[in-house]
C-alpha cells in the first residue's frame, strides 16, 4: 500500500474529491495554508492498493489544473524596496507517494 498526499488548489479540490470518492478511493482532507503564498490550499491522504496509484494520480491530473496568481512582492518578501507584483505558477497537484509500512482500522 501507498500513502498519496496530494496538494491541490482549493477550488479544484470539491471536484477532484467527488472523483476520487465516485472511483472508491478514501481520501481525508485537510484545510491547509501554502507556507510561500500564505494562503489555503487542500491537502488530500489517501492510504492506496499499490495497483491503484496510477489511477489515483490520474484523477488528480485531469481535474488538478495549473493556474497563475499576481501577488505584490511586500506580500512575500515584507514592506522593502521590492514591491512589484510578482507572477507565480501554482499546481496542479503537488503529489507524494510514500510506503506504507502498516495499516490497520482498529
Ligand atoms: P505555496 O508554498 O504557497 O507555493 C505556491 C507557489 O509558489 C508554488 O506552486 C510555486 O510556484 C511558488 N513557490 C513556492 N515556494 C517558492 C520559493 N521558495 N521560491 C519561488 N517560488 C516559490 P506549487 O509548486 O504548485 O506548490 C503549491 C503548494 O504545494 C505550495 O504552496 C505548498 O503548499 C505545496 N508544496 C509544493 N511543493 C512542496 C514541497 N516540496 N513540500 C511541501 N509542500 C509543497
Amino acid at each position: 500500500m501507498k500513502m498519496i498526499t496530494a496538494i491541490v488548489n482549493k477550488e479544484d479540490s470539491r471536484q477532484v474529491c467527488s472523483q476520487l470518492i465516485r472511483s472508491k478511493f478514501s481520501v481525508t482532507r485537510l484545510s491547509t495554508t501554502g507556507g510561500f503564498l500564505m494562503t489555503g490550499n487542500v491537502t488530500l491522504m489517501m492510504g492506496v492498493e499499490d495497483e491503484r496509484v496510477e489511477e489515483c494520480i490520474e484523477i488528480l491530473r485531469k481535474y488538478c489544473s495549473q493556474h497563475t496568481e499576481v501577488v505584490p512582492s511586500t506580500a512575500l518578501f515584507g514592506s522593502g524596496e521590492t514591491s512589484l507584483p510578482i507572477t507565480v505558477t501554482v499546481g496542479g497537484a503537488t503529489v507524494f507517494v510514500t510506503n506504507v509500512e502498516r495499516f490497520e482500522k482498529l
